[in-house]
C-alpha cells in the first residue's frame, strides 16, 4: 500500500510539504490548504469541512505552526476513512462476492488478485464468469483461473450472466467451495439494461444462497478522479455496494478520490490493487494510507 500511494503522495505530499514548511498560518495559508486538498482530489465539500475544522482546532488550541496541523490532519483523514471492521467477511460456504463497475476499471484482474488473496489464506475459490458481453472477458478469467489455480465457469459468449452465476453457485454448494466471485461486464453507469442486468444477477444470487451476495464490490480506477463518484453513486443505487476496490493506485496521483468515495457512497474501500500483479493488492487501512499520502517522500520511501 505504501509503494502503491506513491504517486499520490508525490502530488498531494509535494505542495503540502512545502505547506506544512511555511512560517505561519494566516487566511491566505488556510486557503491555499484547501485548494491543495480540493487538488489531490478530495474533492470542495470535504476539503472545505476539513479546513473549517483544522482552522478551529488550531484556533482552540493556539497552533501556531502549520507543522503541528499535520498530526491533526493525518488523524482527520484517517476518521474519514471510517475505521470499522474491514475484514472480509466469514460464514457459511459459499460465501457470494459479486465484483461490479465500468470497463476497464480492473475488475478482471481485482478478481484474480482477491481470489489469490483467500486462497492464501486457506480458501477455496470458485469464478464466475458473468461478463458475457465480450468473448474475451470470458478468456481472460479463464487464463486468470488457470494461473491461480481456482475453477472458472462459465457459459458461451453472450448467453444470460445470471445463468452462469446460478450454474457457479450450483457448483459451489456441491463442491463446498468457499467464495464465489463473479465478474460482471462492464457497465456505463449510463445504461439503464446493462444496470437492470446487473440488479437480475444479483436476484439470482438472492434466490440461490441465504444471505447472497454477501459483498458487491465497486472497482473504482484511481484514474478517474472526481467522475468516479458519478459511476459508484448509479452502482450503489442499482445493486447495494458494500465495498469498494480502488484499483490503480500505482499509476495514479488521485488516490484522493478514496476520501471522496466513502464520504459519497458510505460505504468503505476495502481493497487497493497497486500493480499488475496478482499480489499487488492488499486490504485496505485507512490509518496507513492516510499516513502514506501525507508522509513526505524522504521518510516514506527510504532508498528510492
Ligand atoms: N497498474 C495497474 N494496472 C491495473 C490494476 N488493476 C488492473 N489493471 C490493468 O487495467 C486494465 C484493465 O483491467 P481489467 O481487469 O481487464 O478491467 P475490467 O474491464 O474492469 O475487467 C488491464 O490492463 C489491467 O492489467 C492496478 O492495480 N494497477
Ligand atoms: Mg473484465
Amino acid at each position: 500500500m505504501d509503494a502503491g500511494a506513491a504517486p499520490t503522495r508525490r502530488r498531494f505530499g509535494g505542495g503540502l510539504r512545502r505547506w506544512f514548511d511555511r512560517g505561519g498560518l494566516g487566511d491566505a495559508d488556510w486557503e491555499e490548504l484547501e485548494e491543495l486538498l480540493i487538488q489531490a482530489d478530495l474533492g470542495p465539500e470535504l476539503s472545505l469541512e476539513l479546513v473549517d475544522g483544522l482552522r478551529e482546532a488550531a484556533r482552540d488550541s493556539g497552533i501556531k505552526d502549520p507543522e503541528a496541523v499535520r498530526a491533526l490532519l493525518s488523524e482527520r483523514l484517517t476518521a474519514e476513512l471510517g475505521s470499522g471492521e474491514r475484514a472480509f467477511a466469514a460464514g457459511d460456504p459459499p460465501q457470494v462476492v459479486l465484483v461490479v463497475g465500468v470497463n476497464g476499471a480492473g475488475k478482471t484482474t481485482s478478481i484474480a488478485k482477491l481470489a489469490s488473496l483467500l486462497q492464501s489464506h486457506g480458501y477455496s475459490v470458485l469464478l464466475a464468469a458473468g461478463d458475457t458481453y465480450r468473448a474475451g472477458a470470458i478468456d481472460q478469467l479463464r487464463i486468470w483461473g488457470d494461473r491461480i489455480e481456482a475453477p472458472v465457469v462459465a457459459h458461451q459468449p453472450g448467453s444470460d450472466p445470471g445463468a452462469v452465476v446460478y450454474d457457479a453457485l450450483d457448483a459451489a454448494k456441491a463442491r463446498g467451495v468457499d467464495y464465489v466471485i463473479a465478474d460482471t461486464a462492464g457497465r456505463q453507469h449510463t445504461n439503464l439494461n446493462l444496470m437492470n442486468e446487473l440488479a437480475k444477477v444479483r436476484r439470482v444470487a438472492e434466490r440461490q444462497v441465504p444471505g447472497a451476495p454477501h459483498e458487491v464490490l465497486l472497482v473504482l480506477d484511481a484514474l478517474t478522479g472526481q467522475n468516479g463518484l458519478r459511476q459508484a453513486q448509479a452502482f450503489r443505487d442499482a445493486v447495494d455496494v458494500t465495498g469498494v476496490i480502488v484499483s490503480k493506485l500505482d499509476s495514479s496521483a488521485k488516490g484522493g478520490v478514496a476520501f471522496a468515495v466513502t464520504r459519497a457512497l458510505g460505504v468503505p474501500i476495502k481493497f487497493v490493487g497497486t500493480g499488475e500483479r496478482t499480489e499487488d493488492f492488499a486490504v485496505f487501512d485507512p490509518q496507513e494510507f492516510a499516513a502514506a499520502v501525507l508522509a513526505s517522500d524522504e521518510a516514506a520511501e527510504p532508498g528510492s
